[in-house]
């Protein structure tokens, strides 16, 4: 009796023998074709979103994770008449995309329109105006099959948006996708991925670190806080074929977005590209 009045209203991620928690109430839950889907109304962190029982997203804390991720790519690529982002359902990282002017077409691959449809219900403000801005294309596919078709040379960006390494978006983190993404970017162009927590999920993260540096001439981790995310404690990697060019905002674009940013700034991102602890360079050099 005790202990289910304790846990009530409680909604956990469980990793590896920790549980990763939020206090509120299930507003919607439903199984799509590709997963179980579920929006939380947390105490903390407002409206949030879990696929498969793992949290993705949250109003209160994912600009974190939206501008950590877009930015670096997006402030940098020499151009951006064509910028692809894979994934990213609920609007977040389309959203970031858009802010920028010079921006022409952005293509968003979304494998499951469940997801689409249920973020823009219940977490309209993360999506924002991203939904009626003529330059979004959405298209519902299979991102991995999707980027083997696609021409040479396509793309400015390419934002890879998507959950974890298990089911649907396991191909996500293997070498032959990453292959796709480096033949469709332009030379100048920049990749950037997810790469889950150095600390709850190391290996996951060192490996595919590895396996993007296999691929690319140039990548490097970034790391962050996402608090809902297993450990709090999260990384994207960012790669370019020309150079290192994504450690280098441009000066007029970033001057445009960083003002819109909560935790974006070319001067958090030099720090945070520049603070990897002793024990992951050494194992990503390894
Ligand atoms: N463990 C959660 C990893 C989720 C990364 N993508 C989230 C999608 C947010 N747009």
């Amino acid at each position: 009796m005790f202990t289910r009045k304790l846990f009530y209203g409680w909604k956990d991620e469980y990793q590896k023998d920790v549980r990763y928690g939020l206090k509120g109430k299930k507003l919607f839950e439903q199984k799509s074709k590709i997963q179980k889907i579920t929006i939380f109304e947390s105490k903390r962190y407002g409206k949030a979103l879990l696929l498969d029982n793992c949290w993705m997203t949250a109003e209160k804390q994912e600009k974190q994770y939206h501008e950590c991720l877009v930015h670096p790519a997006l402030s940098s690529a020499e151009e951006l008449n064509n910028v692809l982002i894979i994934g990213g359902g609920d609007g977040g990282s389309a959203r970031e995309c858009l802010k920028y002017r010079e921006l022409k077409q952005l293509k968003l691959i979304e494998i499951d329109k469940d997801v689409i449809e249920i973020s823009r219900k219940y977490l309209s403000g993360i999506g924002n105006n991203c939904w009626s801005d003529p330059r979004l294309n959405i298209q519902i596919d299979d991102g991995i099959a999707w980027v083997k078709q696609v021409k040479d040379n396509s793309f400015d960006a390419i934002i890879i948006d998507g959950s974890d390494p298990k089911g649907p978006a396991k191909g996500l983190f293997n070498k032959e996708f990453f292959h796709n993404c480096k033949r469709i970017l332009k030379s100048k162009g920049v990749f950037a991925a997810q790469t889950e927590s150095p600390e709850a999920f190391e290996r996951t993260h060192i490996e595919s670190v590895k396996v993007i540096r296999e691929v690319f001439k140039n990548a490097d981790p970034l790391y962050g806080n996402v608090p809902i995310y297993p450990s709090g404690w999260w990384s994207w990697t960012f790669a370019s074929e020309s150079s290192r060019r994504y450690l280098n905002p441009i000066i007029a674009r970033s001057n445009q977005i960083s003002k819109t940013c909560e935790f974006w700034s070319p001067r958090w991102q030099k720090g945070s590209f520049d603070a990897i602890p002793a024990h992951l360079e050494r194992k990503l050099k390894s």
